[in-house]
């Protein structure tokens, strides 16, 4: 096991949301756990380091190749220990391979730079390394957020040390294994497994580690941000949003009410980018809400693995009772009105930790699900008059991860896009994230952004180089 050390270790039980079954374990990992792989990918550093890019890149290539046949394996496993549908594993598992030969094609592609100058003779610029590097990945998409950071790490000569989430590690510790079997060396990327508090801390608080890339919620972030900041280690944090889509006047809000529904309820609505605030335009709301309401009701909630099921049940009952909570405030405090769901499926006939898709409307500013990140498959809709209004209620939140304005008129899109204050802005679209553009949020969603070369820089070090010949 991936932990390394002997026998008598503490585990932990990972179960599947849908009927609390036992899916696997793994072992609990320690501070000294984090100390050994750290040493370990330490020491495989130099020899990493200075292997050339093409070398690297035939890794990648050749682990993204091995988990494309392997897909439907880890697909299903990533089903039973996550809970969400088998089609959107299958899709996150050949978008973890993507990202990997995304990073393979452009392994070595930031040069450094040269110039010359009679004063100072020849300057050049090298990108080196940084060392060893660590990742902290959530449960709600663990294998592509693994691929945001085991891809850039590894492409640019770095070393890494892995935490996934305690309830959801056994597809990440799959993939790593699909790396090995390609020919990474297995002191190059270490996995340990564990709780937040002890191994998470300790990848935070370890010196030797040069970049922390963190995924989770906003306090822990700012814990680990705080841990972190004594050893002076980059630190990359991605802390979800409270994403607000936009729908105009000129919207077909036939195709706005498609993106509503998938763009909140895929992946039971635990994505840091889902749409989680509607506002749409009152001349069309009626129209626009019937549909939401329509393709809401056709979801087909239950076992990922059964066919022609469109939704899993909340990753954990805990997840789903905070979800729950929210929901309930909201609405005894009649700061909405519920167009359907909001209510916790018979516990009686239903074993998992299900939430019925949820509907809200006439929502007031103030009300729980507007001003925290609702993780969970609950949507609220407020209507507006004026762009203006729709923009300044969509900016009103700590977070500022992702946004979407949904209209064909240029005027709109371009002030929009220009006003809207998130990492990302889409147009007639949400929730689409691709290798190569640069992903991360402002405000309280983040620092730093994956994806894209520009996840490379995080993880590379000019050295600038003076030669007076
Ligand atoms: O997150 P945690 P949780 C948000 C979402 C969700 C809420 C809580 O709103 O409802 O967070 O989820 C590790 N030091 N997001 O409690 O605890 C932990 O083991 C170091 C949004 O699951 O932040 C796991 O590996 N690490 C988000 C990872 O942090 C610690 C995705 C995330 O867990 C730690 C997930 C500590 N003290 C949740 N404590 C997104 N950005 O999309 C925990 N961890």
């Amino acid at each position: 096991m991936q932990n390394g050390q002997g026998n008598n270790r503490d585990m932990i039980s990972v179960y599947n949301p849908v009927d609390g079954s036992l899916v696997g374990t793994v072992q609990a990992g320690t501070a000294h756990d984090v100390d050994e792989a750290v040493r370990e990918t330490g020491d495989a550093f130099l020899s990493w380091s200075r292997t050339d890019p093409p070398e690297r890149s035939k890794i990648l290539f050749s682990a993204a190749g091995r988990i494309r046949a392997d897909q439907k394996n880890l697909a299903t496993l990533l089903t039973r220990e996550q809970g969400k549908p088998l089609k959107e594993s299958m899709n996150e598992i050949a978008g973890f391979a993507r990202v990997l030969e995304y990073y393979a094609s452009i392994s070595g592609m930031l040069r450094g730079d040269y110039g010359v100058s009679r004063q100072y003779g020849h300057m050049m610029v090298r990108r080196e390394p940084i060392g060893v590097c660590a990742a902290i990945i959530p449960w709600n998409l663990p294998a592509l957020i693994m691929s945001w950071k085991i891809g850039p790490v590894l492409a640019s000569g770095n070393t890494m040390v892995l935490k996934p989430s305690s309830t959801a590690p056994l597809t990440c510790l799959a993939l790593v294994g699909h790396l090995y079997e390609a020919g990474l060396p297995p002191s190059v990327v270490r996995i340990v497994t564990g709780s937040g508090d002890e191994v998470g801390e300790a990848l935070a608080r370890h010196q030797d580690i040069r970049a922390l890339s963190f995924t989770g919620a906003v306090r822990t972030g700012i814990r680990v941000a705080e841990i972190a900041a004594p050893t002076l280690k980059k630190t990359i944090l991605e802390l979800g949003g409270s994403d607000a889509m936009i729908v105009c006047q000129d919207a077909d809000p036939d195709l706005a009410a498609k993106g509503a529904v998938s763009g909140r309820f895929f992946n039971c609505g635990q994505t840091c980018t889902a749409i989680k605030r509607v506002f749409v335009d009152k001349k069309i709301s009626d129209q626009f809400i019937r549909r939401v309401c329509e393709y809401a009701g056709a979801l087909k909630v239950g076992n990922g693995l059964e066919k022609g099921v469109d939704m899993g049940p909340v990753h954990t009952m805990s997840q789903r009772d905070a979800l729950h909570s929210q929901v309930e405030e909201t609405i005894t405090r009649e700061m909405a009105t519920v167009l359907c769901g909001g209510t916790l499926p018979d516990s009686s006939s239903c074993m998992g930790s299900f939430y019925h898709p949820t509907i809200l409307t006439d929502v007031d500013p103030d009300a729980p699900v507007m001003n925290n990140e609702v993780f969970g498959p609950v949507l609220p809709i407020s209507t507006f008059d004026s762009l203006e209004e729709a923009i300044t209620r969509a900016n009103a939140t700590r977070y500022g991860l992702g946004a979407s304005i949904w209209t064909h008129d240029m005027r709109i899109i371009s002030k929009a896009t220009e006003e809207l204050k998130a990492g990302i802005v889409w147009v007639n679209q949400h929730l689409r994230i691709p290798p190569e553009v640069p992903f991360g949020g402002t405000k309280f969603s983040g620092i730093g952004r994956e994806n894209g070369r520009y996840a490379l820089e995080q993880y590379l070090e000019e050295k600038t180089i003076l030669i007076q010949p």
